[in-house]
């Protein structure tokens, strides 16, 4: 009888046990709180003599993943995205991508990216990525000023696209971001930079992102939050 209790107590404390594992594995998950944000379309536009489908996807990066967001400005008459949660239940600790880290848009289509920035950083481990690759006229845009890059020494995040096995194998984008202008003070809501850029939607498919600034902790930087799904990862939708 003795030995039945203590199995019985035994197997109970395991249950608890893998049962407060998987708890804690969920409640760092990331749930995009936007679902699948599509690029809103602003027209035509004429780019090496076709003309394409101009959209225009609007997103943020934050400091803190458990906190809001204000109002992103618009630009080319595109819609405003609204002040909200950056990634309700996140940890506060990390930064994040918002309003999701699920974005589609159309294949061959002319898309320009609105970036507001405003999260910390530092220096770069490859300073490959702190330049523009495979943006339009290979730029973008911090605060409207054209440049090619950004200081290897003060960047962010970078959102950088490859497309998954079996889809348009020559496809490659990364772009940089500058650190916010409160530096390590960095709040969700001020001192904010903001990054444009454009590039062409390689062939219908699947596409993962990635941020390749070392923004985590451990192994390089590459731990903790990089190497969760979701607040430094995701996936572009070419539809
Ligand atoms: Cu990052």
């Amino acid at each position: 009888m003795k030995r039945l209790i203590w199995g019985v107590i035994s197997l109970v404390i395991a249950v608890v046990a893998v049962g407060l594992v998987v708890f804690g594995f969920s409640k760092q998950q990331y749930h995009a709180p936007d679902g699948t944000v599509a690029a809103k379309s602003v027209g035509m536009i004429q780019y090496q003599g076709k003309t394409r489908d101009h959209v225009v996807l609007t997103f943020g990066t934050y400091a803190s993943a458990q906190g809001k967001y204000g109002t992103m400005l618009s630009v080319d008459g595109a819609p405003n995205v609204p002040s909200g949660e950056v990634h309700p239940g996140g940890n506060p600790q990390w930064p994040a991508y918002s309003p999701s880290n699920q974005f589609s848009v159309p294949a061959g289509a002319y898309v320009t990216v609105v970036w507001h920035q405003y999260d910390s950083g530092g220096a770069v481990n490859n300073p490959y990525f702190a330049r523009a690759h495979g943006t339009v006229g290979g730029t973008e845009t911090v605060n409207g000023k054209t440049v090619t890059g950004v200081d290897g020494n003060n960047m962010a995040h970078t959102f950088t696209v490859r497309p998954a096995p079996g889809t348009a194998s020559g496809f490659f984008l990364s772009v940089p971001s500058p650190v916010s202008k409160l530096g390590d003070n960095a709040t969700n809501t001020a001192g904010g930079q903001v990054v444009t850029f454009s590039f062409i939607a390689g062939a219908k498919g699947l596409y993962a992102w990635n941020c390749e600034f070392p923004c985590g902790l451990g192994i390089g930087g590459f731990g903790a939050v990089m190497s969760s799904y979701g607040y430094m990862s995701g996936y572009l939708h070419v539809v």
